[in-house]
């Protein structure tokens, strides 16, 4: 038996790593080098109805503690992403998150329904909280409980049966109350955070905003504490599975997010920081850890930094 494998809203991952989207989640190619370096499963970068460029360069800004990113929804449009997802299903037998949004809540049932028409992915996920388009957009969903609950039931009723994870924000003024709507509404799973902010840098030199969006979500090991939190009482609020992400570069980071209460831990700019063996360094790590304490899976794990325990069980 592999003691790394968990389920997701019934979905088997054999490890708990998952790509995040955002990061190599644009082509077949580039999720099949994340799941061979040893993800369980692999998030595409969010796709709506049509292509987008996204925002002017620089639109990814490295800075000592993470990164600050308007990358603006780049995108080529869900049809496009479905063709790459089916290449990538035919290459490789790790499941594929389609991550997808809308500009309006309407939109993210039609991009759900036309994704589906042409590719089954193994969960979908909606994307409610990219915090660099609000020039654009307003601010993200996210902040609106209510809006997420709406979103949600939209997307479940054109989802065919496929799995939904929402990927919710901490801009908002309870994660675990928007957690327990976007249940309520029927959501199977809950992906947390999104990038943070957004934030911005300025370059004395030249006395200006770096990026060309003026500001950018922040990710990174920054963000992890604030993850860890998300995670935590997210946990505490709805019995659905949580896809714990946010700062993970560090074997220990993945296993706080697991100790929160998290049953997955998505990684993203650790890919840009450590490179894609990140996952095979802490895939061993997880390993090792369960052999010392005697553990036949994480599910001992999972939460267990909580005393008194989460109401009720997360096994997936
Ligand atoms: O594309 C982006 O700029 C972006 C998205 Br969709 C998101 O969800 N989070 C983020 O930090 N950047």
């Amino acid at each position: 038996m592999n003691p790394l494998a968990v389920t997701v809203a019934g979905v088997a991952f054999p490890s708990p790593l998952v790509l995040a989207s955002g990061v190599m989640g644009l082509s077949a190619s580039s999720l099949k080098r994340v799941a061979d370096a040893g993800a369980g499963a692999v998030t595409t970068k969010s796709c709506g109805l049509e292509e987008r460029k996204g925002h002017p360069c620089p639109s990814i800004l490295p800075f000592e503690h993470g990164l600050l990113n308007a990358v603006g929804l780049a995108n080529p449009g869900v049809e496009e992403m479905a063709r790459e997802i089916a290449e990538f299903q035919a290459r490789s037998p790790i499941p594929v998150i389609a991550s997808i949004f809308g500009r309006t809540e309407a939109e993210f049932g039609e991009a759900a329904a036309r994704l589906l028409a042409l590719v089954r992915p193994a969960l979908l996920e909606i994307n409610v909280s990219c915090p660099n388009v609000s020039s654009e957009f307003g601010q993200p969903f996210a902040a609106d409980a209510a809006a997420c609950a709406r979103i949600t039931s939209l997307v479940k009723a054109r989802a065919d049966g496929v799995p939904v994870a929402v990927k919710l924000s901490l801009m908002c003024p309870s994660i675990a109350q928007t957690a327990k709507a976007c249940a309520a509404a029927g959501a199977d799973a809950i992906t947390a955070i999104n990038s943070v902010g957004p934030g911005m840098l300025i370059d004395p030199h030249v006395r200006r905003p770096i990026l060309a969006n003026q500001v950018g979500g922040l990710s990174g090991g920054a963000i992890l504490p604030l993850a860890v939190r998300a995670v935590w009482e997210i946990a505490r609020a709805v019995p659905l599975p949580i896809i714990g992400t946010g700062g993970v570069t560090r074997p220990e980071d993945a296993l706080q997010l697991i100790l929160a209460g998290a049953t997955a831990v998505g990684i993203g700019t650790g890919i840009y920081t450590c490179g894609l063996e990140v996952f095979g360094r802490i895939n061993a790590f997880l390993t090792d850890w369960l052999a010392r304490e005697g553990l036949r899976s994480l599910d001992a794990l999972r939460g267990a930094a909580h005393h008194p325990p989460p109401a009720e069980a997360r096994h997936g």
